[in-house]
């Protein structure tokens, strides 16, 4: 039993130092082309989304307690985060949390909403060319960094939301369901000044498999 016990002891200890870790990207970097550029998305995942886990990382470094709490945890109770590391968290955990579900919710694949998600969609927006109007719109609306996202309020309606920097909507009680980084690193390479084009290319590479799959 004592060495069954160190044994699993050393293995959690390992799984809470690789806690937070950067991703790989679940298709290549150019497989988004002509949507979304390969040096995009090369420089997006290779360097800012690793930004935010090594800098949160380095945040829950003398919080040793916090490091093997799952960080939507952290990002749905930020008041329970000790203050000197709570911006930190909110900004770099949150950076860390939106771009794991960001690249999943892209694909090359060309995909369609299940039957749940469309029968959702259009009990809330009309259709589905009515909520992709409404969430390009609100995309092209957030001034400065930020994202909009579609999101399942708990009365199980769906909704638009924005928010600014790296916040979640999980941290204002909903889940988020599909969002779209309208920070300046995710499309300036390709497009510009050019947001709303950006958006329309979105909309092309959404991994609707996989946004049903979040409604569940
Ligand atoms: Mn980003």
């Amino acid at each position: 039993m004592g060495a069954l016990g160190i044994g699993a002891l050393s293995i959690g200890q390992q799984a809470q130092a690789a806690h937070h870790e950067l991703p790989p990207l679940p298709y290549a970097v150019d497989a988004l082309e002509p949507h979304i550029d390969a040096k995009t998305m090369e420089i997006h995942h290779g360097k800012h989304h690793a930004a935010y886990v090594n800098n949160l990382t380095k945040a829950l470094a003398a919080h040793k307690e916090l490091q093997d709490k799952p960080l939507e945890a952290l990002l749905t109770d930020l008041n329970s985060v000790p203050e000197d590391i709570r911006t930190a968290v909110r900004n770099n955990g949150g950076g860390h949390y939106n771009h794991s579900m960001f690249w999943r919710m892209l694909t090359p694949k060309p995909t369609t909403p299940s039957k749940a998600l469309q029968a959702a969609l259009d009990r809330s927006f009309g259709s589905r060319a009515a909520f992709e109007d409404q969430f390009t719109k609100a995309g092209a609306s957030v001034f400065g960094s930020g994202w909009a996202w579609l999101v399942l309020e708990n009365g199980g309606k769906l909704a638009i939301r924005t928010t600014p920097n790296q916040d979640n909507p999980v941290s204002s009680g909903v889940k988020p369901l599909l969002g779209v980084d309208v920070w300046e690193h995710a499309y300036y390479l390709k497009y510009q000044n050019r947001r709303p084009e950006y958006l329309a290319a979105f909309l092309k590479v959404i991994n609707w498999d996989y946004v049903s799959e979040r409604l569940g």
